[in-house]
């Protein structure tokens, strides 16, 4: 389970990264009027947001998967006490 916390953290930090980079080029082809170059930033950013999109449902999954796992503690009872200390 800390594993996918760590994986989670490190593809959040690749995704705000990301987004950083998308936000410049997208600022970069607006200033160049350029129809081919605004093109092409288009449909990069495309990708990079498709990239992310798959990131994210990713972890989505994992968070369901650890609020199934949570739940399921409870019910065992005495083990949520001790991981929330
Ligand atoms: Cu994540």
């Amino acid at each position: 389970m800390k594993k996918m916390i760590e994986e989670c953290r490190e593809h959040h930090g690749k995704a705000y990264k990301a987004i950083d980079q998308m936000m410049m080029k997208l600022e970069e082809g607006q200033r160049s009027n350029d129809a081919s170059q605004m093109r092409a930033v288009l449909e990069d950013s495309q990708n990079r947001l498709a990239d992310l999109k798959q990131d994210m449902g990713t972890c989505m999954n994992m968070m369901s998967m650890m609020d199934r796992m949570d739940s399921g503690m409870g019910e065992m009872g005495g083990m949520r006490g001790g991981m929330a200390a």
